[in-house]
């Protein structure tokens, strides 16, 4: 008879939203992220994907992948409730529509379902000539200013290879359980007696 220690995993169940202009590289990602050996050929998303993603014992996540053509955009609030994590995907390369996703970028930030929650924003498209620099996205989009209120993180992407994913959707679970109240971690320790 003794005393023993025993750890109990309880999984985390996340919901992180993935939003940006249409051509961002949404689905890319998520597919790249969760079949990584097959390659994908996208067709822009109506409506949304949602898949779920274990990236460990006690982190589940559920993404949801909403389409970015303009008409889509004016539906995104819907998918806005019990979001634990923002991630904005920018297209780095189509500088021409640079300004229209920062400001919307800014609009969904705005929202009170969004308030305070982390996000990571992916500086998408490294590999063509001229993208921006994750630098770059930071002064654009005046991330220190606009992300005042929040954790937030700018990671340089290729999606197509999956270059920088699973650092992405890493920080974003280590900026999702800094918000966690601690009996919420996922995991708890409980003392047993054998018998
Ligand atoms: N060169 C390059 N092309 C990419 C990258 N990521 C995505 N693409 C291409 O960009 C195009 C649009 O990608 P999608 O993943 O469909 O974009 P999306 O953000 O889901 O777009 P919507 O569904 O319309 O909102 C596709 O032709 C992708 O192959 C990347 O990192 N580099
Ligand atoms: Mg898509």
């Amino acid at each position: 008879m003794g005393l023993s220690t025993s750890r109990e995993l309880k999984t985390k169940h996340v919901r992180i939203l993935m939003l940006g202009l249409d051509g961002a590289g949404k689905s890319t990602l998520l597919y790249k992220l969760k079949f990584s050996n097959t390659e994908f050929v996208t067709a822009s998303t109506v409506g949304f994907n949602v898949e779920m993603l274990q990236r460990s014992k006690s982190i589940a996540l559920t993404v949801w992948d909403v389409g970015g053509q303009s008409k889509m955009r004016q539906l995104w609030p819907f998918y806005f409730q019990d979001t634990d994590a923002l991630m904005f995907v920018v297209d780095c390369a189509d500088t021409q529509r640079m300004e229209a996703s920062r400001i919307e970028f800014e609009r969904v930030l705005k929202h009170k379902c969004l308030k305070g929650i982390p996000v990571v924003i992916i500086a998408n498209k490294q590999d063509l000539k001229g993208a921006f620099s994750a630098e770059e996205i930071t002064r654009s989009f005046h991330l220190k200013r606009s992300c005042s209120d929040r954790d937030w993180y700018v990671q340089p992407c290729c999606a197509k290879t999956g270059e920088g994913s699973s650092v992405a959707f890493d920080t974003l679970i280590s900026l999702v359980k800094k918000k966690m109240p601690s009996k919420d971690e996922g995991s708890h320790t409980k003392i047993q007696e054998d018998r």
